[in-house]
């Protein structure tokens, strides 16, 4: 069992030989096998032998909810043109906004399950959803009800983000974007207990960390918690922003400098890491894992589905690409697709195998936890136990 628990150790939290008692859909001990107590014998058992399992995995940072795709504009990439060039020429997320907007939530729902699917199939029990493609009141709202149905339809927790600060619509300035439409239908989504966390994308094609912080203040009225897509692809400031409201988490991060990441320590905020971007834009600058490291940020790894630049549907690719992209320990992959991601999200009941936590597990066919992040395109899920259900 590799349960994750840093009470364990910082590493895999192994236990050889082990069990896991299971009442009323939560932990109730661990520990070895032979050390069972008989209290517990008379429980129903279920042996998973030469097997290993984890905590369920979570993907803490997707956007599984849009219309359309965007293989022309990959066509397009593949000729020479760049992600920025293409968003600035209409195209990118605006046109995944288009085929978004036309979409009914019921299509909308039927697009994003098959995705989600292939996530549960690897042993994810929690995904994070968020808005961003209508950019307009009625399309916002309309992606977050979408998110809550995938939880109402499938066994997978779903946490979502308001992502209305994501791209401006055409025709509009920023400024009156965030002002006149971000802000209000932020206040709208919430109200109908859409929200359970405030996103934004802090770049050069989108939004200056002043624009998001207009967004942030609104989210700290309203008692929510904060996340960034930051330094992706320049280095604004965003993450440093984030951290003075407390983020959960910061994502992407690839020109994230020191003082940004001394910034993150002390707020406690994680570092979400996102393989698939970097790699479907051939990106070569990589996000300072060395420097998270050093000081003791939390490193999560996540798919950041999407139809532009990360259409992956498979977080033991995400671990993979984590590995041999970033030099990432298969142990800190793990830690990142389960403690971490569980962190990342502000998910208190789940990303560890400890009592007290929910009995969300993934049984693996494979004798060592490096196993999973090793091989490409090939998924040794055993089992999934979702909230105690077998
Ligand atoms: N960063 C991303 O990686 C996605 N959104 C964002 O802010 C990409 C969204 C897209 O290209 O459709
Ligand atoms: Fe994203």
């Amino acid at each position: 069992m590799a349960t994750l628990d840093p009470q364990r150790d910082n590493f895999y939290g192994l236990l050889a030989n082990a069990a896991v008692a299971v009442e009323h859909g939560r932990v109730v001990w661990v520990g070895a096998l032979a050390d069972l107590p008989s209290r517990y014998a008379g429980l129903a058992r279920h042996g998973y032998d030469d097997c290993l399992l984890t905590p369920a995995l979570i993907d803490c940072h997707t956007h599984v909810v849009f219309g359309g795709n965007r293989a022309q504009e990959f066509e397009q990439r593949l000729q020479g043109a760049t992600y920025e060039e293409i968003a600035h020429a209409g195209g990118g997320i605006v046109s995944t906004v288009t085929a978004t907007r036309v979409a009914d939530e019921d299509a909308l729902l039927a697009a994003a399950l098959p995705r989600v699917d292939a996530l549960i199939a690897e042993g994810v029990s929690l995904i994070e959803v968020k808005s961003g493609y209508g950019l307009d009141r009625e399309t916002e709202l309309k992606m977050l009800r979408v998110a809550r149905r995938i939880g109402k339809g499938r066994p997978v927790r779903v946490v979502t983000s308001f992502l209305g600060a994501h791209a401006v619509p055409e025709g509009m300035s920023a400024d009156a974007y965030i002002d006149d439409i971000c802000i209000p239908t932020l206040r709208a989504a919430h109200a109908e207990w859409l929200v359970d966390a405030v996103d934004g994308f802090c770049e050069g094609i989108a939004f200056q960390p002043a624009q998001i912080a207009r967004v942030f203040d609104v989210a700290r009225e309203l008692g929510l918690p904060v996340k960034l897509h930051a330094e992706q692809l320049s280095n604004l400031g965003g993450a440093k922003m984030a951290a003075s409201y407390g983020a959960l988490s910061v994502d992407h991060v690839e020109y994230l400098d020191e003082t940004g990441v001394a910034a993150l320590a002390k707020a406690g905020t994680a570092a979400v890491i996102l393989p698939a971007a970097f790699y479907t834009l051939r990106e070569t600058q990589k996000p300072p894992v060395d420097l998270l490291r050093k000081h003791d940020v939390p490193m999560a790894v996540a798919t950041d589905c999407n139809p532009g630049s990360a259409p992956l549907a498979s977080i033991l690719l995400a671990m993979n690409m984590a590995c041999t992209l970033f030099r990432m320990t298969p142990a800190e992959a793990l830690a990142g697709v389960t403690r971490n991601a569980a962190r990342a999200l502000g998910v208190a009941d789940t990303g560890v195998i400890a009592v007290g936590m929910r009995a969300d597990f993934a049984v693996w066919n494979v004798r060592h936890p490096a196993e999973l992040s090793y091989r490409i395109g090939f998924n040794s899920l055993e089992k999934r136990i979702f909230g105690g259900l077998l």
